[in-house]
């Protein structure tokens, strides 16, 4: 059983690590952007996957303190990378609900980029559905983040609060395919519609669009026909640590 104390003590401990995902461009096979993802390291249980200790966090209010250290040290990785003369390629860090209700929220993310000094048109926030539920609050937030200059896209898209309408409304700048679509997407008549569907709406939307969970060549070459800019997943790259990440990142250049 997880307990708060115990993530209070693995934030101290630095039991918390970050692991970093590539993003392809379909069209120029090359590297655009990464994905952070938070792992806990346990010293008896081992690796605790994100599934067993964010529900939990985001109970008991201990992910705004998690996220915004997540925020914190991605930033300063990527900062870092760019210090390098690696070209820039975008951050994606996931946003949690708590998080985006958070009325500091604009000033809380622009004290970590001046801190970090990573400029703002490199991170990109993944936000659920979710957060349309309040449409009122959802429109005000998002204009704000958009005025400090970072990106937002929508994850797990279609598996939640889908509305078509908030597509038009909010700044959005790409919509991310849940992976649970692109699994059977060569083997599904039903999947390979919704992701045709939401990659040509997104195409003349002007808004970009990434399938998620891409794990063979078959899917790739599918994707590439329904003229899908982006693609992440296994097929790809795991999710890795920075150093390996790091490696990935100096062979694309
Ligand atoms: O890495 P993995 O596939 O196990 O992640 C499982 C889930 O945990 C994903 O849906 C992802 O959005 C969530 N997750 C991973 N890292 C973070 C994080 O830093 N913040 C938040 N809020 N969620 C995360
Ligand atoms: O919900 P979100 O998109 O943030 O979750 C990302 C999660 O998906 C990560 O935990 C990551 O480990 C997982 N993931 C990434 N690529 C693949 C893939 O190709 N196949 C599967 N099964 N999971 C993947
Ligand atoms: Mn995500
Ligand atoms: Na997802």
């Amino acid at each position: 059983l997880l307990l708060e104390n115990d993530l209070r003590i693995a934030l101290e401990l630095g039991q918390f690590r970050l692991v970093y995902q590539p993003l392809v461009d379909l069209s120029q096979d090359h590297l655009v952007g990464v994905e952070v993802l938070l792992r806990w390291q346990h010293p008896q249980k081992g690796e605790i996957p994100p599934s067993e200790f964010i529900p939990l966090c985001e109970e008991n209010g201990f992910i705004l303190p998690l996220g915004e250290w997540v925020l914190r040290n991605a930033c300063r990785q990527m900062k870092s990378w760019h210090d390098l003369g690696l070209p820039p390629i975008v951050l994606s860090v996931n946003l949690s609900i708590r998080q985006f209700r958070q009325h500091d929220l604009c000033a809380r993310i622009e004290k970590i980029l001046s801190e970090t000094g990573l400029p703002p048109r490199w991170l990109e926030l993944e936000i659920t559905e979710s957060i349309m539920a309040d449409v009122t609050y959802a429109t005000e937030m998002l204009k704000q983040l958009k005025k400090l200059g970072v990106r937002i896209s929508i994850d797990d898209f279609g598996t939640g609060y889908s509305s078509l309408y908030y597509l038009k409304r909010f700044p959005i700048d790409k919509l991310k395919i849940d992976r649970t679509f692109v699994d059977e997407v060569l083997t599904d008549r039903n999947d390979a519609a919704i992701v045709s569907g939401i990659s040509a709406m997104a195409l003349s939307l002007e808004i970009k669009v990434t399938a998620e969970g891409v794990e063979n060549e078959g899917q790739v070459a599918f994707l590439k026909e329904l003229k899908c800019q982006e693609a992440q997943g296994y097929y790809f790259s795991k999710p890795v640590p920075p150093d390996q990440f790091q490696s990935l990142y100096e062979l694309d250049k």
